[in-house]
């Protein structure tokens, strides 16, 4: 088993909505490392720079203009399958798709304000902190509560 970093993020209607604290929470909760945490007004480029596998799509232009349009809340996670566990904690990209008791399924209605971001793969967790992050802001320090969380 590998330990894995993925990005996640509050997305600006997440932020608007109060649902920060909350978000947090789920992911201290199950037993991960936060390893990076800042409140960030994105720039345009850095959104484009994020989403460049969507850019053919038609609703990309409209995804640009939702994530800068007010201040995210960028995370860096550490864990043996952080990413893929913080997909299922996360829920579908539509949140009327999404199961009950996952994030998207419990505090989201549409699609196009979906309220969180997570990376799909370890290799897209290390691209994007290294987006979102400078140098110094992602810190590497060891939780007390680790022996209680694995034998
Ligand atoms: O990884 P995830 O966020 O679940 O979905 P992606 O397929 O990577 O799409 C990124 C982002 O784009 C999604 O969270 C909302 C938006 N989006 C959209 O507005 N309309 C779609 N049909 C698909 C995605
Ligand atoms: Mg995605």
């Amino acid at each position: 088993d590998e330990v894995e970093e993925t990005y996640i993020m509050v997305k600006p209607d997440g932020v608007q909505r109060g649902l920060v604290g909350e978000i947090i929470s789920r992911f201290e909760k199950k037993g991960f490392k936060l390893t990076g945490l800042k409140l960030f007004q994105c720039p345009k480029e850095l959104a484009e720079e994020h989403y460049k596998d969507l850019q053919a799509k038609p609703f990309f232009p409209k995804l640009i203009q939702y994530i800068t349009s007010g201040p995210v809340v960028c995370m860096a996670w550490e864990g043996v399958g952080v990413v893929a566990s913080a997909r299922k904690l996360i829920g579908a990209t539509n949140p009327l798709q999404a199961e009950p008791g996952t994030i998207r399924g419990d505090l989201a209605v549409q699609t196009g304000r979906n309220v969180i971001h997570g990376s799909d793969s370890p290799e897209n967790g290390k691209r994007e902190i290294g987006l979102w992050f400078k140098e110094g802001e992602v810190c590497s320090w060891a939780p007390v509560q680790e022996p209680w969380l694995r034998e």
